[in-house]
This record gives structure tokens, sequence and C-alpha cells, in this order.
């Protein structure tokens, strides 16, 4: 039989019989890969049930499937030594010490969730790609978001670039849209980028700060590369503090490419835009928050998920052609810079909700290997060098975390679609049992299986036909990656008056922790490079001069959609929180439980905050605080609790008051039912725009989730003089 094989397979090598060729014949490697190939359902999670582990039943057992108990060690004698015979004593507590692996370089903090990506249409006039290959088409996606520079442990709300990592489960494979909540990057080139992280990171002998820029390395990094300049200020701006990850954009950063079937190429950019509405915290209550509750971003995520309300996200992309590359006046290899909307809009392609949570955080989360290298047929990259280290750092990156090259064989890595063949063997935590002897290609003992599949056979990945290399070999930056100004200027330009306010404010901030003049001075000839404006009012904050104006990319223009305050009241209120602080004294905790149903009918998530925890009041003062609310609510009767001098062994001295006066300084909508205004005046809140009273319930209610909508009453943050 195998001298049988061997002959047909010599013949098809030597040309003599194609019928004979299994690795010519299209048909017969459709027919293999359409039996390999699953047809899992749209749902990831249901993928992954068989390898979920139930333990509501039976007894306890060791690694390898005796019954034990493991409460005592085993001893010589009641008091005497442990022995070292005591195999389950050592397997518990040898799998506790090894129950960490390393936490990811940068973007070490994150939360992740599961849900489907739905296709518009066909959209093969642009790409190949198959997850848009027709209209309600469903692919199942997991979602990492993170911050970059804090570890494992640090708050969510530290200001930072946010992750924002897409994978696609797709039925040709695992696309990866690997991407952060900021269009653009800070360097242009991969090898800096670990210069970059040092600079970001705490300092190397105290490990301080945690999870902050706000210090002189970074500074010193920013100021001595210009490049970083624009994502700066995108951070520096409402960017950097998200309200939740539900209300931020993603984007893929990198110019990439589409592939048509034909070969033809278009340059496209990425946009994942939020169904929530952008919204963003303020700078204080982000300061609070992350001692109040570090949790903050991860527990928002996951209590939308869980009360049905999941987000979503349209996928949108901005497509260009080919030799429009340095049409714009910047180079759209350059990662610094955005193609700003008017010049390329936006184009829908589908719609991605989150519906699902993790059962196992380290199982899922923890162990999620994104790579913009897991890229699909119909996809290609580009020259962008940023994008070109990328390719080699997260592969590099998962063998270091995982121990070796098997990562992919963990089930929230495996691709849905079928099991993957190849001739990859062995290593470290090998899962498959592989039948074929012949683990190598060319051969002819396995029938000269499997098969390749390239662009026209198998539709496999094919590698955009257009492209082209060619170059003397230098260590320079292209001439087209020199503006690093006037995009950054275009970006403020295009800010509310309080925004950049808001921005000029958090780089007085972070400035302010920088120790060394020579980096302020350095800081602010770059910001002056921007606007003389910026550069006058940062070095006003510091007590130094600003250097007189230098206005070679000084400019008025201005693009949309860039700011977070200045746009459209949010579509939706549904999961967003309101505190009624109301009293366990009178009525008033009933007329709160009426109101807070009211406020259900629109799946606004109602808190009610009292002195002690009965009779439906969900929070105490003294664990409440303005944090937990996009909106407050006194509830009539609870007025006694505010005002000077009231105090209670029940909470800290005057929190009633504080949690309205905090609503109130950070620009929440706040409101007193009926005679409960009087607790408004008694702590000076005056009456302005998104501050309501009102006897009629209904009427207040409508007007108070317009202002819920609104979300952030910004007028009431002071401007610097002379600034409009
Ligand atoms: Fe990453 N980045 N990065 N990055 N990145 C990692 O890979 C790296 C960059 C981004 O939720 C690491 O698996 C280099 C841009 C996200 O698991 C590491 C460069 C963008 C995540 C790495 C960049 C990103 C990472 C650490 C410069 C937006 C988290 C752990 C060339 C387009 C993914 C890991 C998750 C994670 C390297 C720049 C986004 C070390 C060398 C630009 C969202 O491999």
């Amino acid at each position: 039989m195998h001298t049988l094989k061997a002959l047909l397979s010599w013949s098809c090598l030597l040309g003599l019989s194609t019928a004979a060729c299994p690795f010519a014949d299209p048909a017969a490697a459709a027919a293999v890969h359409a039996r390999q190939t699953t047809q899992e359902k749209p749902s990831s999670k249901e993928f992954l049930e068989k390898y979920e582990v139930d333990d509501s039943k039976g007894f306890l057992t060791s690694d390898v499937g005796g019954p034990i108990e493991d409460q005592t060690s085993l001893k010589a004698g009641v008091r005497g030594s442990t022995l070292l015979e005591d195999f389950i004593f050592r397997q518990k507590i040898q799998h506790f010490d090894h129950e960490r692996v390393p936490e990811r370089a940068v973007h070490a903090r994150g939360a992740g969730a599961y849900g489907t990506f739905t296709s518009y249409g066909d959209f093969s006039n642009l790409t190949a790609a198959s997850f848009l290959s027709e209209a309600g088409k469903k692919t199942p996606t997991f979602v990492r978001f993170s911050t970059v520079a804090g570890s494992r442990g640090s708050a969510d709300t530290a200001r930072d670039v946010h992750g924002f990592a897409v994978r696609l489960y797709t039925d040709e494979g695992n696309f990866d849209i690997v991407g952060n909540n900021i269009p653009v990057f800070f360097i242009q080139d991969a090898i800096q980028f670990p210069d970059l992280i040092h600079s970001a990171k705490p300092s190397p002998d105290n490990e301080i700060p945690q999870a902050a820029t706000a210090h002189d390395s970074a500074w010193d990094f920013f100021s001595s590369q210009p490049s970083t300049l624009h994502t700066l200020f995108w951070v520096m701006a409402g960017n950097g503090i998200p309200r939740s990850y539900r209300h931020m954009d993603g984007f893929g950063v990198h110019t990439f490419r589409f592939v048509k079937d034909d070969g033809s190429t278009k340059l496209i950019k990425w946009h994942w835009k939020t169904k929530q509405g952008k919204a963003s915290l303020v700078w204080e209550e982000a300061q609070v928050l992350a001692g109040k509750n570090a949790d903050f971003h991860r527990q928002d995520l996951w209590d939308a998920i869980e009360s049905g309300n999941g987000p979503s996200w349209e996928l949108n992309v901005q497509v260009v052609d080919e030799d429009k590359a340095l049409a714009f006046g910047f180079d759209l290899l350059d990662p610094t810079k955005i193609i700003p909307e008017e010049l390329a809009p936006l184009q829908p392609l589908g719609i991605m909700t989150l519906d699902t949570n993790p059962t196992n955080y380290f199982a899922e989360t923890e162990q999620v290997a994104f790579q913009p290298g897991h890229i699909v047929r119909g996809i290609d990259f580009t020259e962008d060098p940023l994008l070109q280290g990328r390719l080699f750092s997260y592969l590099d990156t998962q063998l270091n975390r995982h121990g070796g090259p098997n990562f992919e064989q963990i089930p929230i890595n495996r691709p849905r679609n079928m099991d993957p063949h190849n001739n990859n063997r062995d290593g470290f935590g090998q899962t498959f049992i592989h039948r074929n002897k012949y683990h190598y290609s060319p051969n002819t003992l396995n029938n000269g299986f499997p098969a390749q599949a390239n662009q026209t056979v198998g539709r496999g990945f094919f590698t955009a036909p257009g492209r082209s290399a060619s170059g003397h070999l230098v260590r320079e930056r292209s001439d087209t990656f020199d503006d690093h100004w006037s995009q950054v200027r275009l970006f403020y330009n295009s800010l509310t008056p309080v925004e950049q306010q808001f921005l000029i404010n958090a780089i007085r901030f972070e400035a302010s922790h920088v120790t060394s003049e020579p980096v302020l001075r350095n800081v602010l000839a770059q910001l002056n490079r921007v606007s003389n404006d910026v550069a006058k009012r940062v070095a006003d904050g510091l007590g130094m001069e600003a250097p007189a104006p230098d206005p070679k990319y000084y400019h008025d223009n201005t693009t949309r959609g860039v700011g977070i305050f200045g746009g459209e009241d949010l579509p939706t209120i549904a999961t967003l929180r309101i505190g009624i602080l109301a009293s366990v004294q009178g009525e008033t905790l009933e007329q709160a439980k009426a109101l807070k149903q009211r406020l259900a009918k629109d799946k606004v998530v109602v808190t009610i905050v009292a002195e002690a925890l009965r009779d439906g009041v969900d929070q105490t003062y003294s664990a409440a605080d303005a944090t937990g609310f996009d909106g407050i609510i006194v509830e009539a009767g609870a007025e006694g609790l505010f005002g000077p001098n009231k105090t209670s062994a029940l909470y800290p001295n005057g929190r009633p008051g504080q949690i309205l006066v905090d609503g109130y300084r950070w620009g929440k909508p706040v409101g007193g039912v009926g005679s409960a205004s009087a607790a408004l005046r008694s702590v000076g809140v005056p009456s302005t725009p998104g501050v309501y009273v009102g006897n009629d319930v209904e009427q207040f209610v409508a007007d108070f989730e317009k202002g819920l909508a609104h979300f952030k009453f910004t007028d009431r943050f002071p401007l610097d003089e002379g600034a409009e």
C-alpha cells in the first residue's frame, strides 16, 4: 500500500500524473478542509464550555485524579515534623508557588469580555476578509481593555493611553486588531519602544510612582522626543481618563491594507466607534477613584454585561488609495498622524456587542495572547516601522509569558473554525496528539497533507502581490516623518476652551512633579512649537518664563471628532449611575424607592444611600462617595442631613454634603426633589445648568435624565484669565 502511494506521489512530483497529486488538487484539499472545519456557534463562550471544570459535586482529588483530603499535612505524630512523602502537601504548595506567570511588560492591568461582531454587508469590493463577506454574518469576539504603564494591581483610573485589543475568531482563523483608545502613538520606530516605556515606568531605584507619568524621566523623554507630543496631548485631554471602557473609541493606529481577491489593495485605518458615546472623568475624580475603587473600570464593564446592557462599537474604516500615501502632507506610514475625517470619511462595516463575562480571569483574560501578526486573508500589513517591530515583539512576549510555543493551544487562544493543521510539533505543554508521522513538507508518505493553501488554492492567506521592497540599507528616519507639531496643533485647535483648559491643567499637574529645570525648559520649548499660548499658560503654572513664539507650525485648522466634551449628548443613559441621598427617618426612604423604580425603567442604575443598611438602602453614607455616581439626587425629607455642623457617628463628618458638593464640582448633574432643594442651598450649590429642583417628580426625572445624557456641565470649571 505504502509503495503504491509512494509511486503515485513520485509520478505526481515528476509531473507524470496530476490525478495522483493531492496537493495539486484543490478539490481534494477543500474536501479535507471542510471535514476539519468545525461549525461552531457564534458565541465564543460555548466553544470554551468543553474546557470548563465543574466542582459543584464529587470529592476533592489530587492533580492525577485520586480522591484526597488536603486540610492537614502528614506529620510524624500530631506535633511532629511534616513528612517529605506527603505528596498531597507537595502538590498543593508546589502548584501555588507556580501560580503566577510574568505580567505583561506593558498593558498589565486590564479586563476582558466576549461578544459578537456582525457584518453590515458584503464588502468584497474592499477586502477578501471572510468576516466581512455578507450582511448579518456573525463572528465571535474577545476584547481586552487595559491601561499601559501600571502593573497588574494598579488603579483603573490612572491617566494613560488605554488598550483596546479585539480578537475576531473568524471562520478563516483568528484576526486581532491590537489597538488603543487614541489614534496615534508616541514614537515612529519600534526600536524606541523600550526607551519610551523605561522612561514612563516607575523609577528603577525605588519603583515610584506607580501607573503615572508625572515624573522627571517621562517628561525628559517626551520633551527630547517630540514625536510623543501628539499622543501626549490626546492623553492629557479627557482620553487619558475615560468614564469607562464602554465610553471610549478604539483605533488600529497604524495604516493597514485591505486586499481584494484579485490582489488589489487599499490603505486603511481601523476605528471602533462607541455606541455609548464618548465620556470622560475629570482629573480629581479619577484621582479619588484610584483610592476609593481601584477596580472602577473592570467593575463597570462587568456590571453592564451582567445586567444585560453590554456595550457596542461600530467598526469603521478610512479607505485611501495606495498612491495617496503621501498626498495629505504627511506620511500614512507615520503612526503619529491621524487622517482627518474631512480627508477620508469613516465607512461603517459592522457592529460588535459584548455580552458575556469571562468565567475565570486567569484562564481567559490573563492568558489571551493578542498579536498584530494575527491577520487573515484579505488584510495585510504596511511598512510602518512601528508596526513592523510589533510583529516581532508580541510573539516574543508570548513566548516569555507562556514559557514555550504552545500558547496558541490554550482555549482562549485557539481558533474557533478548526484545529490547526501544520507540522509544528512538541514543546512544553503540548496538548495535541498528532497522528501524522510525516510531519514535514513536502511529503509523499502522507499524500502531501496538510496541503499548501494560497491565493488561488484553499482560500489561503496571501501577501498583497503589489507590495515590493527595495532600497539601500540605512538607519534613518524618512523625512516624511519630520513634522511633529502641525497635527498636535490641529488637535488642540479642535477642542472646546474648557477641554483646552483641562489639557493645560493636566500638563501643569504632571510638569509640576518634574524636579529638573532643564527638562521643564525642554517641555516649554516643545509646547511652544505647538502654541505659544499653551506654553505661556503652562509656564505661568510653573512660575517660569515662556519662550518667545516659535510659529513655524502654527495654523488655525480644525478637524472634527477628536474632542469629548464639545460634542452631542450621550446617545443612551442606560447603565449610568445615580445616587439618591436619602435618610432612614420619616417618609424619605419610601419616596426614594419609588424614584428608583421610575429611573430603572430607563435602565439607570440607582443606589439609595442612607445612614444604615435597612429597608432597601443600598449603601451607607460611610461607604458612599460622589465618584460612584454620574448624577446625584437628594430625596425630599433628607435635607436635614446637609448643612453646617451636621454630624453623625455613622459616617465621616459632613459626608452627605460632601457627596453633593463633589458631584457638583466634578460637573455632574445634581438635584433635589421637593423640600430637598434646601440641601443644595445649605452646601452652597448654586442654581446653574445641570442643577435641578422641582416638586413634580415626572418633570424632575425628565429634566434630570437630560442632564445625565449631557453628562458633564463643563461651565462649572474656570478658565484661565483671558482664555476663551
Ligand atoms: Fe503594544 N505591546 N507595543 N502597542 N500593546 C504589548 O504584548 C509593543 C503599541 C497594545 O490586552 C505587549 O502581549 C511594541 C501600539 C495593546 O493583551 C508587548 C510597540 C499599540 C496591548 C507590546 C507597541 C499597542 C499591547 C505586552 C512599539 C496600539 C495589550 C504584552 C512598536 C496600536 C494587549 C503583550 C492585551 C501589549 C509591544 C506599541 C497596543 C510587549 C514593541 C502602537 C492593546 O509585546
